[in-house]
């Protein structure tokens, strides 16, 4: 995070009540049709959810939730308790017994399109009024309705949570969100300074050609900017003539949002199985070797605050460029729930978690990131192709090589004198490095040789990576 202190951060799925689906069985997006905003999902109860945000924040990883609070489950949903708390409702009388939530909470007389449901993306009040994929629309401008998404988000305040990802930001007037935001207490002092704010990022997918931007929900908090991963992976992948060295400018000289404002990850949940927006050019942990750089790039430049993805596999099933099996969820029990995360002795995951954040190319990327927050960009080199390196002041350097050639060139890396750990190949352990090492002299220049066959064809040293 570039905010604050450099604690970490982790999203979490939204852990309120939802639907539970059998058709197709129990997909990962059940937990974006809400029944209720009671504390238990199929990741676990509130007493499970308490004591994770306990844990965690006792070590310093601060916990996001995703706050779904723009709808409901879908209108067709039926009734009964096909919950994972167990509540009754009534979809098609809007009855949600558990909030209370019923049909005057939701926008059904204020959408104006004939099928209830968002029709064009050019019309500003439909996006907003009108049901997102057929999902119950709440009316946020009633203050009731307000009052028990802000009851809900103070809660998880109460319980440590230090910030939320608010989904479908889009499909809600900047106002009503506003007005929520401000009902929102400081984060609790058992972990945050006193008076901290909750960090609220917003998701809004925002390419272009759409009567709502992303600057609508600028002066609210942090926006997702989508661009980035999308146009990431291009470069990467060298698509449409795209080359490394163009990114000298990357960040706001490529039409990014305002520095300040920006959310950037290179995929999330949404596409790195085809939902949501970036298309065919987002990188996934499913092309790891490109994946890994992406990645490093991305938390070695300065723009924008940070988000790593961490994925579960599923068994991928493409035909004609879509995945047939793009509703599978996390890996579960017979019952559904969600099971444990398995550590291997490597620190990997087992068990169908791909936690690619534990990585030692990403994690160790984290760390530099960390260890050269607030330096600047600086010692830029290319050479006008896919071989590129940039400095963090005089605290870190990276040297990227994305051509099927060779990098063989001595750099100017803007770091003081001495023997410096790579930590893509390897890491700094007691007095040794356990990958490449590189020898910085005392002018600063470096020599450094990256064959395009490497298993990562990249190399970062920073300041605590130094023998
Ligand atoms: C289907 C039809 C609709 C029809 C509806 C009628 O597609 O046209 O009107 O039935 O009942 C699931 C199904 C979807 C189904 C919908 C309602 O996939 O086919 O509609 O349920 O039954 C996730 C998934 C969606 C999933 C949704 C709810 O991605 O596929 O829909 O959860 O379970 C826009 C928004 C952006 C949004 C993005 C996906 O601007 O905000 O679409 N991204 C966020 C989350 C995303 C989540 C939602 C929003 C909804 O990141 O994960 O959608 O909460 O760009
Ligand atoms: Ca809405």
């Amino acid at each position: 995070m570039k905010a604050k202190n450099l604690d970490e951060l982790w999203e979490i799925s939204p852990p309120n009540e939802h639907i539970l689906l059998n058709e197709p069985w129990r997909p990962w997006w059940q937990r974006y049709q809400p029944i209720s905003y009671k504390l238990c999902s199929r990741s676990g109860n509130e007493d499970e959810l308490r004591d994770m945000i306990t844990r965690c924040n006792n070590v310093g990883v601060n916990i996001y939730v995703d706050a779904v609070i723009n709808h409901m489950c879908r209108a067709g949903s039926g009734e009964g308790t096909h919950s994972s708390c167990g509540s009754w409702f009534t979809a098609s009388k809007r009855e949600f017994p558990s909030v209370p939530f019923s049909s005057g909470d939701f926008n059904d007389n204020i959408c104006t399109t004939r099928s209830g449901n968002i029709e064009s993306y050019c019309d500003a009040r439909q996006v907003r009024n009108c049901r997102l994929e057929g999902l119950l629309d709440l009316d946020l401008d009633k203050d009731y309705v307000r009052g028990k998404q802000a009851d809900y988000m103070n809660k998880l305040i109460d319980m440590g949570v230090a910030g939320f990802r608010v989904d479908a930001c889009k499909h809600m007037w900047p106002d009503n969100l506003a007005a929520i935001y401000d009902r929102l207490q400081n984060l609790n002092i058992k972990w945050f300074r006193n008076g901290s704010r909750p960090f609220i990022y917003q998701e809004v997918i925002d390419l272009g050609g759409e009567a709502i931007t992303s600057r609508d929900y600028y002066r609210l908090g942090r926006v997702t900017e989508f661009r980035y991963g999308a146009k990431l992976g291009k470069v990467f992948r060298k698509w449409k003539g795209e080359k490394l060295f163009y990114t000298k400018n990357w960040g706001e000289g490529w039409d990014f949002m305002p520095d300040d404002k920006a959310i950037v990850f290179v995929d999330n949940h949404d596409n790195q199985r085809g939902h949501g927006a970036g298309g065919a050019s987002i990188i996934t942990f499913w092309d790891s070797r490109l994946y890994k750089m992406a990645v490093g790039y991305m938390l070695a430049h300065p723009y924008g605050v940070t988000r790593v993805m961490s994925s579960f596999r599923w068994n991928r099933n493409i035909v004609n460029g879509k995945d047939q099996n793009d509703w599978m969820g996390p890996p579960s029990h017979s019952d559904g729930s969600t099971k444990p995360v398995p550590i291997n002795p490597d620190q990997t995951c087992g068990d169908g978690w791909v936690c690619e954040h534990r990585w030692r190319q990403i994690k160790n990327m984290v760390i530099f990131r960390n260890v050269v927050n607030g330096q600047p960009h600086s010692n830029w080199w290319d050479n006008q192709s896919n071989q590129v390196a940039f400095g963090r002041g005089n605290r870190g350097f990276i040297v990227f090589n994305n051509d099927d050639w060779d990098l063989d060139v001595m750099l100017n890396s803007g770091m003081p004198s001495g023997t410096y750990c790579d930590v893509i190949s390897g890491q700094k352990e007691g007095n040794k490095c356990t990958g490449k090492q590189v020898e910085v002299g005392d002018n600063g220049k470096a020599h450094f040789k990256i064959s395009n066959r490497d298993e990562d064809p990249f190399v970062a040293i920073h300041a605590n990576s130094k023998l």
